[in-house]
This record gives structure tokens, C-alpha cells and sequence, in this order.
């Protein structure tokens, strides 16, 4: 059987790591997710994104996978399972999920924004967040920048030809913690139940995808996912 799993940054939530709605109180309130998550925001203030994505990165060293993880990671022993993920972070891979397909990049990766060559220097440290900071510089005098898709960005070729490919084969898609507004991602669910494969839904919350899944589990990653599996059959009837 395969399974294949679409997550958002719900399935994070509950190792600690604010989605990408409900981004920190505090310094990150007056930061607009969409404006400092495009590429028009990084060639207007790149020192204000970098802090951002710098702190994201540096808040992933103290966090863990959630049973929500470990769960999809688990669901290998029983399945063929590929997760295409839109987050950023590392939590599905460090769970043992083996093929993970990041359609929106990675904050562990990061690259030149002129001659795209890939940065490998020490990354500054931030034990508090800042507003700004400069990012560094390549020799070619380009900025590095971290290897995330923006708003306004094409998906990467290779992730997303992937992630159609898992949700093509798949007998059954899970989409967990997304709000399911982001495209094109939001629309490889739809391109499931358009070739007449079931979609469940898991979301404590309704998203404009629950009308339309085949089942929607109200309830959380880290509470649903464990039992999921074994819950299958009674779900799909
Ligand atoms: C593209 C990476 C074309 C960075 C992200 C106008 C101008 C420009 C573009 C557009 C436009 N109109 C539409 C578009 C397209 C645009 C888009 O879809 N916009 C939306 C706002 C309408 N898309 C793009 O721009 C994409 N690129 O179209 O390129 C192109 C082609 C060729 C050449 C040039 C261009 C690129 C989109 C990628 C943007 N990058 N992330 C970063 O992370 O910093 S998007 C980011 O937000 C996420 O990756 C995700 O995709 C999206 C939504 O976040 P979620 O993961 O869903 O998280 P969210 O907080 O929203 O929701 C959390 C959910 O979890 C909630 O439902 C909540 O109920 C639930 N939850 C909470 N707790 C739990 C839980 N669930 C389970 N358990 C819990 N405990
Ligand atoms: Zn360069």
C-alpha cells in the first residue's frame, strides 16, 4: 500500500514551533508571514528577513519531532510512504521518515542570491531575536539567503515532479496541519480526489479543504496520527 502524507507547519505545532499563522507574539506580532516570506520583501529589507529566517533556524536547534513524526516515520514499517512537506524545518527526516520531498525549501540550506552558489560559512548566532542583521556576503558580492521557496518563487522542479508522482500512486493522502491555502501545493489534494483517490483530512480547525476530503479528522497531529494507521479501514469504510 502506499501512503503518501502532505504536512504544514501544524504538524510542527506541537513540537513547539509556531505555525506559520500564528507566528510569535512579541517581536514577530507586526511581522506579516506573506510580506517577509517574498521575494519582494527580501529585496526591499533583507536585513529584516534574515533576522527572521536566521531565528527560525536557530529556534530548530532546541526542538524535537512530536509523535506526529514519528507516527508517518512508523507508518513505513507497514507502507510505502512518502511525505511532501512545506515546511522548512528537518522534523520528519531527524522522526526516520526516509523520502521527504520539501516542496517550499529548507532553513537548513542556504545560498547565494547572485551566483546561487551554496553557503557553507558559520552561521551567526542569535541567543534573543533581533529585528535586523545584516546577512553575509559572497565573494561574488551577492547576499546569502536561506534556500526557501518565497511568495513569487517557482517550486523546486525535482520536489514538486515528486510530490505529483507520490500523490498519482497513492492509495490513500493524508494532509495534516495545512491550512490548504498556498499554491500550487494546496492543489496536489484536489489533483488526489480528482483521480478518485481518498483524502483525509487531519486539522483540529475546518480549512477550505475539509468540505471536499473524504474524511476530516478533527484533531490534532501529534493526537491522531499514532492510531491513524489501524484507524484506516472504519475511517474509509
Ligand atoms: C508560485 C516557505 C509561481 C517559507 C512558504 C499573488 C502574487 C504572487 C503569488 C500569488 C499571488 N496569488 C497567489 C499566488 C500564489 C502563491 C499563493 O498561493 N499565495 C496564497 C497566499 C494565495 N504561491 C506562491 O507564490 C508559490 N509560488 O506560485 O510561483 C511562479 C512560477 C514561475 C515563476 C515565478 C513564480 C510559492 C508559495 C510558497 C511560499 N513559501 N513557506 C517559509 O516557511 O518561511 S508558504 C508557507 O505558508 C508554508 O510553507 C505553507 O505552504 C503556507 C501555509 O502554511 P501552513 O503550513 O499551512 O501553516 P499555517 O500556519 O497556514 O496553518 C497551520 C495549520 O495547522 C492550520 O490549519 C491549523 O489549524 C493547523 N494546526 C495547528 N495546530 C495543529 C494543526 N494541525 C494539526 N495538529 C496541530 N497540533
Ligand atoms: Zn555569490
Amino acid at each position: 500500500m502506499q501512503l503518501t502524507v502532505l504536512s504544514g507547519a501544524g504538524i510542527s505545532a506541537e513540537s513547539g514551533v509556531p505555525t506559520f499563522r500564528d507566528v510569535e507574539t512579541g517581536l514577530w506580532a507586526k511581522v506579516d508571514p506573506y510580506e517577509i516570506s517574498s521575494a519582494q520583501g527580501w529585496s526591499r529589507h533583507p536585513e529584516k528577513v534574515w533576522a527572521w529566517y536566521l531565528w527560525r533556524h536557530n529556534l530548530m536547534q532546541g526542538v524535537e519531532p512530536n509523535s506526529g513524526h514519528r507516527a508517518v516515520a512508523a507508518w513505513q514499517d507497514h507502507a510505502e510512504v512518502h511525505v511532501v512537506t512545506q515546511n522548512v524545518d528537518n522534523l520528519h527526516e531527524r522522526a526516520g521518515s526516509e523520502r521527504v520531498y520539501h516542496l517550499h525549501g529548507s532553513l537548513f540550506e542556504f545560498r547565494c542570491d547572485r551566483c546561487q552558489r551554496e553557503y557553507v560559512g558559520r552561521l551567526p548566532d542569535m541567543p534573543e531575536p533581533v529585528e535586523t542583521m545584516p546577512p553575509p556576503e559572497c565573494q561574488c558580492g551577492g547576499l546569502i539567503r536561506p534556500n526557501v521557496v518565497w511568495f513569487g518563487e517557482p517550486l523546486p522542479d525535482t520536489a514538486w515532479q515528486k510530490s505529483v508522482d507520490a500523490v498519482n500512486n497513492a492509495d490513500v493522502v493524508i494532509v495534516v496541519g495545512t491550512s490548504s491555502i498556498v499554491y500550487p501545493a494546496a492543489g496536489l489534494p484536489e489533483l488526489a480526489l480528482a483521480n478518485g483517490i481518498p483524502v483525509i483530512e487531519v486539522n483540529p480547525e475546518r480549512t477550505p479543504l475539509s468540505d471536499a476530503a473524504t474524511v476530516t479528522v478533527r484533531e490534532s497531529a501529534a493526537g491522531a496520527l499514532p492510531t491513524l494507521l489501524q484507524r484506516l479501514p472504519s475511517l474509509l469504510g
